[in-house]
């Protein structure tokens, strides 16, 4: 008799950071884990599996990874957005892992074995001003990264993305409000410019660089900023402008010839199927976890491999060290990887999430243990509850709300 899923249980816990992790365990005593943080929101994914997915998952056979997917996204009628879709991605990747795990091989294994031999990262230098943006960018190439993205501060403005006063950062703010931070789209695109020339006359030519404006401009500024920055040659230009608008990127695409990354907050192929088919973007950043799990995530980087456009992966430290694992076994097997993100995770978060996959040289290796290679560590989950932390919110000068 084929096995049944006995035992689903939801996890949240605060190891520096919060994580909503997904247990789920069979009538043979295997057991799959799954990633379904969507930051400052982990409570109403927790609610979602625990009230409404976990009952219906037991008694199910863990080998219908497919139908278990359409089930619950085709069959309970409402669909899409961040909460679903990460609840149906934990879902999925844990349903891989158990499988990975009954078949004794890797996932990488499962989807179609490897297409390259490591799989290139990209992590985050960050300085408050150019010199200390400088000396971040030199620990990086120190630790053999040819992958880095810049991220500085802007004369005039308190607080920017991406950028901290503090050597480790991380965006979301623990406390029961978010903090407010207020940003001037002119200061910063007059400022972007003289980072990319210092930086470059540092690192030369061949380093790729990448950069994130986090959806702070207008289509118009986009454009502007993707055509002031060519002759610095970046990698990528993430979220010029937000992309619910899929069309507003056409403009952007008529400016310049940079290199376009989007995708982080897309939850479907839905989200960017015009994105991809009209070849208005050259990276889509979907994350597994956010994007419905490994069985969704193969669909849209299918499509954008049709298309030319390459997979660049979410991965900052709120997709936990289970949704990385899963990206790394889809990076592994899939040919049109163009790089991952790895901001990589405070040590209690490694500890807390023991994982077979490593990072050394700029390259990400999945480790050959069988499923997804990650267990956790129930003593640091249970002795570190749910804190309440929210990414900050934006306003431009005039205190108007603006997208963060
Ligand atoms: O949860 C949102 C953060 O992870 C996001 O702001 C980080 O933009 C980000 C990135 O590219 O890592
Ligand atoms: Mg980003």
């Amino acid at each position: 008799m084929a096995d049944r899923i006995e035992r689903v249980e939801v996890l949240v816990a605060s190891p520096t950071r919060n994580y909503v992790t997904l247990r789920v365990t069979t009538a043979d005593g295997i057991v799959g884990l799954g990633d379904a943080t969507v930051n400052g929101r982990e409570l109403s994914v927790a609610s979602y599996l625990r009230d409404h997915v976990a009952p219906l998952l037991i008694g199910v056979d863990p080998n219908r990874i497919e139908d278990t997917w359409q089930y619950l996204y085709r069959g309970v009628y409402w669909r899409r957005g961040p909460v679903t879709m990460a609840a149906i991605g934990a879902v999925d990747m844990a349903l891989w892992d158990i499988l990975g795990k009954r078949t004794n091989q890797p996932v990488y294994q499962l989807l179609g074995g490897r297409v390259r031999d490591g799989i290139p990262y990209y992590s985050h230098a960050f300085g408050w001003d150019i010199p200390a943006l400088l000396d971040s960018v030199r620990e990086h190439q120190e630790r053999g990264e040819t992958f880095i993205r810049v991220q500085s501060g802007v004369p005039g403005l308190d607080k920017v993305y991406g950028v901290s006063k503090d050597p480790n950062y991380e965006p979301a703010g623990r406390g029961a409000r978010p903090s407010e931070e207020h940003f001037d789209p002119g200061a910063y695109m007059r400022h972007l410019p003289k980072v990319l020339t210092a930086v470059r006359e540092l690192v030369g030519p061949d380093v790729k660089l990448l950069h994130d404006a986090h959806h702070r401009l207008t289509p118009i500024q986009g454009a502007r900023l993707a055509k002031s920055v060519e002759e610095f040659d970046l990698f990528w230009l993430e979220d010029v402008t937000p992309a619910e608008d899929q069309d507003a990127f056409r403009l952007v695409r008529n400016a310049s010839t940079t290199p376009l990354a989007v995708g982080e907050v897309f939850n479907t192929i839905w989200d960017c199927q015009r994105l991809i088919e009209e070849r208005l973007i050259d990276y889509v950043r979907t994350a597994v976890v956010h994007a419905g799990g490994i069985s969704h995530s193969r669909k849209i980087f299918a499509l954008a491999e049709v298309h030319g456009v390459k997979a660049g992966p979410h991965g900052p430290s709120d997709v936990s060290p289970i949704a990385l694992a899963a990206s790394i076994h889809m990076a592994a097997a899939t040919h049109n990887w163009g790089v991952q993100e790895y901001m990589g995770y405070p040590a209690l978060v490694h500890e807390a999430f023991p994982h077979a996959w490593s990072a050394s040289d700029g390259m990400l290796q999945p480790g050959d243990a069988p499923g997804l290679g990650v267990d956790i560590d129930e003593d640091i989950l249970s002795t570190s509850p749910y804190v309440p932390a929210y990414l900050p919110t934006a306003r431009t000068l005039d205190g108007a709300v603006l997208d963060w």
